[in-house]
């Protein structure tokens, strides 16, 4: 059992970004079991929930002559163009059916300001907005993250950048996160960021030691 001090953080473990789903993360249905491995081990338990109101400017549907994939200009932002997805209150937002997350857990939603997209579950992607998890955190004096989920190189990574920015210690439990990205390259220097700012990449295994 974790100590007090200590939280787990799910990201994003939600229908559309399993295999079938608008988003669909490769084999992200795999995390899934490595989650219900974890939880019973935290007192404290946090998901967070990607939640797009239908006209959101991170979907292609919402550019004309844009398609998914591509990369445009929002505001000041750079934006990358995704599939219709995770939308408030539709079957594809939920959390997936087989996590087993009891109901005392805290939901930090993201992604819900239509001109910004928000991959971190603590601030936007122009670090203006906070979710107020960072607060929440402090409140339950938690000193040290364990986060997992999808996907590996957008949301996990930046939940995990601003974690260890906002000097948490932070690991990252690996084998509970699969990624957007099919090429191994981008995988690899998710990895490499997320470590040289001072996060631990460990095997979910190492919580029960
Ligand atoms: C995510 C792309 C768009 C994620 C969310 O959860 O990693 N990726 N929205
Ligand atoms: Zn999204």
């Amino acid at each position: 059992m974790k100590s007090k001090h200590e939280a787990l953080i799910l990201v994003d473990i939600q229908n559309d970004f399993l295999p079938g789903g608008a988003l669909a993360v490769a084999r992200g249905d795999e995390v899934i079991p490595v989650a219900n491995r974890c939880v019973p081990e935290f007192d404290n338990v946090i998901t967070t929930q990607d939640w797009h109101p239908a006209n959101h400017s991170s979907f292609a549907s919402q550019h004309p002559g844009r398609h998914i994939g591509d990369v445009v200009k929002v505001g000041d932002a750079d934006q990358v163009l995704w599939p219709d997805h995770c939308v408030q209150l539709s079957e594809g937002a939920a959390f997936a059916d087989a996590l087993e997350i009891r109901c005392d857990v805290a939901i930090f939603r993201k992604g819900t300001d239509p001109a910004m997209d928000s991959y971190s579950g603590f601030f936007d992607n122009g670090h203006k907005h906070a979710t107020g998890l960072h607060e929440y955190l402090r409140e339950h004096q938690i000193k040290r993250l364990y986060i997992m989920g999808l996907a590996t190189d957008y949301c996990v990574k930046y939940t995990a950048l601003d974690a260890a920015m906002l000097n948490f210690e932070t690991s990252v439990l690996i084998d509970g996160c699969r990624s957007v990205s099919q090429s191994s390259g981008d995988l690899e220097d998710a990895i490499d960021e997320m470590k040289a700012a001072g996060v631990q990449i460990i095997h979910s295994d190492e919580i029960f030691s």
